[in-house]
């Protein structure tokens, strides 16, 4: 990676002051960083632990990596792109993409890369937060946080697997260095990562044992390459790329009313889903295996036209006993077949509802953020502010994930919010601000009342969007502009709010704005 070596970028010797950081630099945090650029702001920094912007889409490069939104959506609404080559990108287009905007907008030189931030912790004494990283120890009035929800590998508590003999990685930390061809080959999980990975080298390994605890719900993949002549209207005609996203948007927006009002309606797509299953699948006793036996959309709806024909290949096996031990050359099953093989890719998904940064962020009265979410769940007020964390703003928090659409739609909404919130904290000398903990505690509320209707409660599933109480911490359960709507503006009202009496030199530039 070629970039330019700026003042930002050097250690902090001593400890540096921020008017703002901003931990992570994926699709979140590297937005917040335009807009506040865009501002004309400079004091602020982004601390990422990775060495180039990009998130999950920098991490995840397993083969068959792409997304399953489609790219005239999945992307910035003020930096749209007519070159995708397809109407769903894959992985290096993605974040070719992320990188080019991060250039353009020029928020590199904003950035301090290689840089793992330790620990979060609030002084009640000066208001701010001290942020310790592996490159130094800085303070900020105001930190936000856009780690994402999907950047921490959770992997399975097998007996065994640590004293595994052959190469063995996370889908999101794939060793592009072991060489499966010809390998007798496992993988754990049929998530999202694994239904691509699968097809993507079933072809090239001896074997390939896939471990299903429940199988997922498949549909139809509508992927195909675009043609020069759309590309080139995409680019020249006005207005055209525009009303392709708003077509996509709204198409992807119609699932909300099975998904969360009537999931009854839901029942449309399983017929779909059961359809290719007997299309794709020769095998009986294999399509019975792989059939799902709770509501569709109750876990994220699959997209694939190659996941089943990769199953069904006669150098693939998909195994349903369960996993009893790993051995160092093997894994067997509860019923206690024993299978060989080289290597072991565990494919099983992300700590979201307990990620452990939320170990590292130390509130107002000294608990940190686990502590709290111990007590009251995982619960913010719109997705972005806590009670007990003054200060503080999150990107990607509690209850704004979606399933059936773009997340850049919702990491935008959130930006606004936060871009409006620091700039009433400039305008009015605020020296801090936390929200209250009534008005988390009532939104909260009403979105599990929401939630208690949705697919993802009633639909028969255990799935990653519920936590270990069983709420459902994850998802919107509304329309997506809906959210949009709420975060239109920062409401300080909803605030408990402390002022100073004289303006930093910063809060001066934006407060004249
Ligand atoms: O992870 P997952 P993922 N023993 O958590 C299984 C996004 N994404 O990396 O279903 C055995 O979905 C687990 O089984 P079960 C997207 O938001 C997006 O695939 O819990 N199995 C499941 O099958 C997605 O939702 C794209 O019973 C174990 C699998 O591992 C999210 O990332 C592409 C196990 C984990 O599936 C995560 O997807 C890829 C155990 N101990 C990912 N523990 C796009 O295209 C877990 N499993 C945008």
């Amino acid at each position: 990676m070629s970039r330019k070596v700026t003042d930002n970028d050097v250690e902090a010797t001593s400890p540096r002051h921020m008017n703002t950081i901003i931990v992570g630099s994926g699709f979140a945090g590297l937005g917040l960083a335009i807009k506040l650029s865009q501002q004309g702001r400079e004091d602020f920094l982004v601390l990422e632990r990775g060495s180039d912007v990009g998130g999950t889409w920098r991490d995840n490069t397993y083969p068959g990596a792409a997304c399953d939104v489609p790219s005239h959506l999945y992307s910035y609404s003020f930096a749209l792109n007519p070159d995708w080559t397809r109407s769903f990108s894959k992985q290096g287009e993605i974040q070719a993409y992320i990188r080019s905007v991060a250039e353009r907008y020029n928020v590199l030189d904003r950035h301090l890369f290689d840089c793992d931030v330790q620990g979060v912790v609030w002084n009640e004494d000066t208001a701010t937060w001290t942020v310790t990283t592996s490159r130094g120890t800085f303070t900020a009035d105001t930190v936000v946080s856009a780690v994402g929800a999907l950047c921490e590998p959770s992997l399975p508590d097998i007996k065994g697997i640590n004293d595994f003999e052959g190469e063995i990685f996370h889908s999101a930390r794939w060793n592009h260095d072991a060489n499966l061809e010809g390998k007798r080959v496992a993988i754990i999980g049929t998530g999202a990562s694994s239904i691509q990975i699968v097809p993507a080298i079933a072809n090239k390994v001896a074997s390939l044992d896939v471990y299903q605890r429940t199988a997922p719900w498949l549909l139809p993949r509508m992927d195909r390459p675009y043609l020069l002549p759309e590309r080139l209207a995409f680019k020249h005609i006005p207005g055209v790329q525009r009303l392709s996203r708003a077509a996509i948007y709204a198409a992807r927006e119609t699932q909300v009313v099975g998904l969360t009002r009537f999931p009854l309606l839901m029942k449309g797509f399983e017929a779909l889903s059961r359809a290719k299953l007997q299309f794709e699948i020769r095998d009986a006793e294999l399509r019975k295996k792989v059939t799902p036996n709770y509501r569709i959309g109750c876990k994220r709806m699959l997209i694939s036209n190659e996941y089943y024909p990769a199953l069904d290949r006669d150098n693939v096996d998909v195994i349903t006993d369960g996993i009893a031990e790993v051995r160092a050359n093997s894994i067997v099953t509860k019923d206690g077949t024993e299978r060989e093989i080289d290597a072991l890719i565990v494919a099983t998904g992300f700590h979201v509802t307990d990620s452990p940064t939320y170990n590292t962020i130390v509130g107002r009265d000294g608990r940190t953020l686990s502590e709290v979410f111990d007590e009251v769940g995982q619960q913010a007020y719109k997705g972005t502010s806590i009670a007990n964390f003054p200060n503080m703003f999150f990107l990607v928090g509690p209850n704004v994930g979606l399933g059936h659409t773009s997340m850049v739609f919702m990491i935008e909404s959130q930006i606004n919010y936060v871009v409006d919130a620091l700039k009433t904290i400039a305008a009015k000398g605020i020296r801090t601000v936390e929200v209250r903990g009534d008005k988390q505690r009532a939104y909260n509320q009403d979105l599990q009342d929401k939630l208690a209707k949705t697919v993802w409660n009633t639909g028969g599933c255990a799935s990653w969007y519920l936590d270990k109480h069983g709420n459902n911490t994850t998802l919107w359960p509304d329309f997506t502009f809906q959210f949009r709507s709420i975060t239109r503006q920062f409401d300080v009202d909803a605030y408990n709010v402390t002022t100073s009496d004289a303006l930093s030199a910063d809060q001066k530039v934006v407060a004249a704005q």
